[in-house]
């Protein structure tokens, strides 16, 4: 999948409450990847706490405290880098539904930083680090945020998560 295209979005996060829940595998693409969603959510004007899991197949279970636990938003962060056998696409896959079931069942955007990449030059290149070409930390932050703000503008239902 290619980064071009991606929107430029400049969110008002004045107010919100953001956890942002963070896989440890891959220490330096995570350094950038947290860098770049607290310098996005920093410019947003949101309020943010993180919490560290041991792996990505640990961050729904975590998004789900958070949302549980009163955030408007949660931004997930974390790097799968295939390796020789399926369990990069166990991993992978349990993240990717676990977040999205997080989202749509509690009514809590969760921003997507989870990258699954080939190697680590291709996970270097997304971090948001000096002379990666894109900033996946930040993407989500901002992506968070901004369906929050896009979620007020539709009407809230009966009985279903604000
Ligand atoms: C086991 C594992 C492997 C092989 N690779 C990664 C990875 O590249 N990125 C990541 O975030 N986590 C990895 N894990 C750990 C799993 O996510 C999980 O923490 C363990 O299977 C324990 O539940």
């Amino acid at each position: 999948m290619s980064g071009a295209g991606a929107p430029t979005l400049a969110v008002d996060g004045t107010g919100l409450r953001v956890v942002v829940v963070a896989a440890s595998w891959h220490e330096r693409v995570m350094d950038g990847l947290l860098e770049g969603a607290r310098r996005a959510l920093r410019e947003s004007g949101a309020q943010w706490t993180e919490v560290r899991v041991p792996g990505s197949f640990e961050l729904p279970v975590a998004a789900a405290r958070a949302a549980a636990g009163g955030a408007d938003a949660v931004v997930a962060l974390g790097v799968v880098i295939r390796g020789g056998t399926p369990h990069f696409d166990y991993v992978c896959s349990a993240a990717t539904t676990g977040l999205t079931d997080v989202s749509v069942r509690t009514g809590v955007p969760v921003g997507f930083g989870v990258l699954t990449c080939d190697d680590e030059a291709q996970a270097l290149d997304r971090a948001g680090l000096e002379g990666s070409s894109e900033d996946k930390g930040a993407e989500a932050a901002e992506a968070a945020v901004g369906t929050v703000v896009a979620l007020r503008g539709l009407p809230a239902v009966s009985g279903a998560p604000a």
